[in-house]
């Protein structure tokens, strides 16, 4: 029933997924109606979970009389992000939201927006606690570090080469995941499994799909690799697919079921993990609008309510900042993918 309830509210914001595509892949500003405007910029073009968290950005802004702005560079590079912020800072905007793509090269940028009275606050990839008032989290991120470890032990049946395919290696988000999976693998249980490389595809698809194949040439033997990116996840389900790798070689990680429900159903992926990226970017909206009214500054123990999600209540992170979590990571697999394809 619960499950019910959140395909209906899903599909209602999917119809804001296809609105905000064109808007999106311009890297262009959505005209919107009046009030704030507040902007969401994301790691880099052309990944389709940034879309929908920018569809859920964008819904929940709406929903609320704001004006979104949604802004994405080309590549995932934090030069590229401090031209955008510069350009919102001349815009004076009333709040700007980052998925960073560095965890501290865009202080100084960062600085400059709130010295020019913009609320500044992270989502999905942190920046530092000294450049935000507060941090957006999809689900806790060591249980989700742990989580991966414990689907790498279970794939390789308890022993052998494991390897990492991520993001870009200044990725904080999946640099914090990978490093409780490391920290988690230090445990007595994991002595067998061998986490041999941590590859970096930069969430770009060809760059993805070669450093697969580049571990696949380096490690014969090896037996999972665990992708923290829905990029990096198909491009690597897709390698070992075409290659009739299937059951040799397993692919687990966080993917986009939309994107992984082929290569769950056909046993290259036999499971993997994400939340609601929609919901992830709603929740954002609402941490805009509650920041720039002062209804909280950021701090442990504010709270705030999220629209459609109900209440939230900010907490300490482990960085030192702060965080609102969405909730707990979701496991898809054969039994409940055909629900999902269709939703994200
Ligand atoms: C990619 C991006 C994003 C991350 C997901 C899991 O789409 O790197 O930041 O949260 O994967």
């Amino acid at each position: 029933m619960k499950n019910m309830v959140k395909k209906v509210i899903v599909l209602s914001t999917i119809m804001a997924v296809i609105g905000s595509a064109a808007a999106f892949a311009g890297g262009g500003q959505q005209a919107g109606g009046g009030g704030d405007r507040h902007a969401f910029v994301f790691k880099s073009t052309g990944n389709p979970y940034g879309e929908r968290q920018i569809a859920g950005f964008e819904a929940g802004i709406k929903e609320q009389g704001g004006t979104p702005i949604s802004r994405s560079p080309d590549l995932p590079t934090a030069e590229a992000q401090i031209q955008i912020i510069d350009q919102l800072i001349s815009q004076k905007v009333t709040s700007i939201c980052i998925v960073g793509n560095d965890f501290d090269a865009l202080q100084p940028v960062l600085t400059k927006a709130k010295n020019a009275g913009i609320k500044v606050y992270s989502l999905d990839s942190s920046v530092n606690p000294a450049s935000r008032l507060t941090h957006v989290n999809q689900a806790d991120s060591e249980k989700i570090g742990v989580t991966l470890v414990e689907a790498a032990y279970d794939l390789a049946g308890g022993s052998g080469e494991i390897a990492i395919l991520s993001a870009t290696s200044q990725a904080s988000n999946q640099n914090l995941w990978i490093d409780y999976m490391k920290k988690e693998l230090a445990k007595p249980k994991y002595a067998n499994l061998n986490l041999v490389k941590v590859a970096y595809g930069d969430d770009l698809r060809d760059k993805s799909v070669s450093e697969t194949e580049g571990l696949l040439l380096s490690y014969p033997n090896l037996k999972v690799i665990v992708a923290p990116t829905t990029v990096g996840i198909a491009a690597a389900a897709k390698v070992v697919s075409d290659r009739n790798l299937i059951g040799k070689v397993f692919i687990t990680g966080l993917g986009l079921p939309s994107e992984m429900a082929e290569y769950i159903d056909n046993g290259s992926c036999p499971y993997m993990y994400l939340w609601n990226p929609i919901d992830v970017g709603y929740l954002g909206s609402w941490v805009a609008t509650a920041l720039s009214s002062g209804k909280i500054t950021g701090k442990a123990g504010d709270k705030f309510t999220a629209g459609r999600l109900g209440e939230y209540t900010i907490v300490a992170a482990p960085d030192g900042g702060t965080e609102v979590l969405l909730g707990p990571p979701f496991k898809f697999e054969k039994a409940n993918i055909n629900d999902w394809k269709s939703v994200y």
